[in-house]
């Protein structure tokens, strides 16, 4: 197995060099004793220079597996880096750990949560119907389980299936990731695969959120955000709210493609998972114009969407994956999945994404032509992605930072990798590698966006367990959204003045626009990392 570069964790507080000439810099071993390499600076003498030559794996021979420093005469030393085989094994398994730790209705015991053991929050065995659900007054809902979406305690449906969908496009493209025994979660040593264990965590809360007639209803929320409070605080009523097109059509994906995936594990489970998305998908198709928004006495999440093409597409080509009836491929004829890239823009549209990846991982059902305006739409797209990773400062591919711009470049780097199932260019892995050393520390913040790894990695998440916990550092395993311009959260936050837009991030617990974290960031990290460490070494 060739051994990489990875993280190189530079400073960002180190600033530009001086100097006009050329600059030597020197591979050292940690003690600094030893230099095992060196090499000339080019004529940019600043640190997104030097973390390039050292993030691009091409350019020096590969060093033998350790830990390493740079050091530069007159600048000091940067932040130790690792040279290993499965370089993000650890952090592959803290991201899907994450989710564990996002788990609600469920004590975290010790024995699996170490010093994050915590009790159990939000039962949600009686939760309140909302008018806007359709059915106040009809009792209560039992809803228990699920994952916390983000820092706050709600649970979204959108929000649930479509990372689940990523999540499960990792199982489907490199075998199982996280087999049991590996993540130490209470279903470890069941003999089933822990990460759909951990999958199904979700799942198993999804399925109680669709109403008798098939459609699902939006949220299960408090009326308003709580405070930043441990979760067996945080006691306001909970309600179901909505019932939307969105939401159904997403949950359609998500279980047609987990029937396909949990057939061997459980076969049971994948019926119940094919009936509950037919229901579904019948309601979606009943009630094409069902938008929610959130009515006037809710202000939590919203995750609307005022166009379903996309969740539409999705749920059909799932649909059409699992049973190969015709009725869902006519569908994809009349409402194909366009493949879209749009940094700033949110998640809205990347659910057409996930159609298209799972057809053209089914070239057996799909015909031909079909798949060949597919394939062309993700080559095309990934191509451009290549590009622009040459073309902007640290090597990552976006130009527009928004709301989770850290799941823009994640989400870049999945229709990386969706390319390279199409044809195995190193460029694809070598931009998905840039993308994902962007996430983990070469960018102009320095610092690693998942919680618990590298040198430097943020501290004051907007998360109410980890503010709240009395544990100095946070939670691990969680993606921080990343830089964003439109700092929505400025009133709270203290953003540096005149900060570059890639560096439009406060470490700072208030900040829910730049330092929040999200199922829907994690998702594609976790595939991202999961992707890199099944095809190094191929
Ligand atoms: O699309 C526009 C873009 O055209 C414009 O240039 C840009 C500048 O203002 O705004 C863009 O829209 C923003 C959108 O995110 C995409 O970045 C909205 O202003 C912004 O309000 C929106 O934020 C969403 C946020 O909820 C607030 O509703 C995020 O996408 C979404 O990820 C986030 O999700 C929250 C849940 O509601 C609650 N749970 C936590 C979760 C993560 O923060
Ligand atoms: O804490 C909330 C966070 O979990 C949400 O993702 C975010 C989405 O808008 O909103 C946060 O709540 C803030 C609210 O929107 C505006 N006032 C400050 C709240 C945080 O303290």
């Amino acid at each position: 197995q060739p051994i990489r570069f990875t993280y190189a964790d530079t400073s960002a507080g180190a600033g530009p060099l001086t100097g006009g000439a050329s600059t030597a810099y020197f591979v050292t071993t940690l003690s600094g004793d030893s230099t095992v390499h060196e090499g000339v600076l080019g004529d940019t003498l600043d640190w997104t220079a030097l973390a390039g030559v050292v993030a691009r794996p091409t350019r020096i021979d590969p060093l033998p597996v350790g830990e390493y420093r740079i050091f530069i005469p007159g600048v000091g030393y940067s932040h130790p880096f690792r040279v290993a085989k499965q370089a993000l094994r650890e952090a592959f398994l803290g991201s899907v750990r994450g989710l564990y730790h996002q788990r609600a209705s469920q004590a975290l015991p010790e024995t699996h949560a170490g010093e994050y053991a915590r009790a159990a929050g939000h039962p949600d065995t009686a939760v309140q119907y909302h008018p806007s659900s359709g059915r106040a007054g009809g009792g209560t809902l039992s809803s228990p389980g699920g994952w916390y979406d983000a820092g706050d305690y709600n649970k979204y449906v959108v929000n649930g299936a479509f990372p689940v969908g990523q999540l499960l496009a990792l199982y489907e493209d490199v075998g199982d990731p996280a087999p049991d025994g590996s993540l130490n979660i209470p279903e470890s040593s069941n003999g089933k695969s822990d990460y759909l264990d951990e999958i199904k965590y979700e799942l198993d809360w999804l399925l109680t959120m669709q109403d008798d007639d098939g459609g699902l209803f939006h949220k299960l929320t408090t009326l308003k955000f709580a405070g930043m409070v441990m979760p067996e605080a945080a006691t306001k009523t909970r309600f179901v709210v909505g019932k939307s097109t969105t939401a159904t059509f997403d949950f359609a994906g998500a279980t047609a493609q987990a029937a396909r995936v949990f057939r061997d594990y459980d076969p049971a489970y994948a019926d119940q998972l094919l009936a509950a998305a037919r229901r579904a998908w019948a309601w979606g198709t009943a009630n094409t114009g069902a938008f929610f928004i959130n009515p006037d006495d809710v202000s939590t999440g919203e995750y609307g969407d005022g166009n379903a093409d996309d969740e539409r597409a999705w749920a059909a080509a799932e649909l059409f994956a699992t049973t190969g009836e015709q009725e869902f491929y006519n569908d994809l004829q009349a409402n194909p999945p366009r493949v879209r890239f749009a940094p700033g823009v949110g998640w809205t549209s990347y659910m057409a994404n996930l159609a298209a990846f799972t057809l053209l991982r089914h070239p057996d059902r799909v015909p031909q032509e079909f798949l060949a305006g597919l394939r062309e739409q993700i080559i095309t797209l990934a191509d451009s992605l290549v590009d622009d990773t040459d073309r902007t400062a640290y090597f990552q591919p976006i130009d527009a930072f928004g709301w989770g711009s850290n799941s823009d470049v994640a989400n870049a780097a999945m229709l990386l990798a969706a390319a390279h199932r199409q044809e195995a260019r190193p460029e694809y892995v070598a931009a998905m590698r840039d993308a994902m050393n962007y996430l983990l520390g070469h960018n102009p913040n320095g610092v690693c966006y998942l919680t618990g790894f590298g040198t430097r990695s943020p501290q004051f998440i907007h998360h109410r367990p980890s503010a709240a916990d009395g544990i100095d550092a946070p939670v691990p395993g969680l993606l921080s959204g990343g830089p964003n311009t439109a700092q929505q959260d400025r009133a709270d936050t203290k953003y540096k003045p005149g900060a570059a837009p890639m560096q439009s991030w406060a470490d700072q617990t208030p900040s829910y626009a730049s330092n929040e974290i999200c199922l829907n960031w994690n998702a594609p990290f976790t595939y991202v990392a999961g992707y890199l460490e099944a095809v190094s070494g191929k």
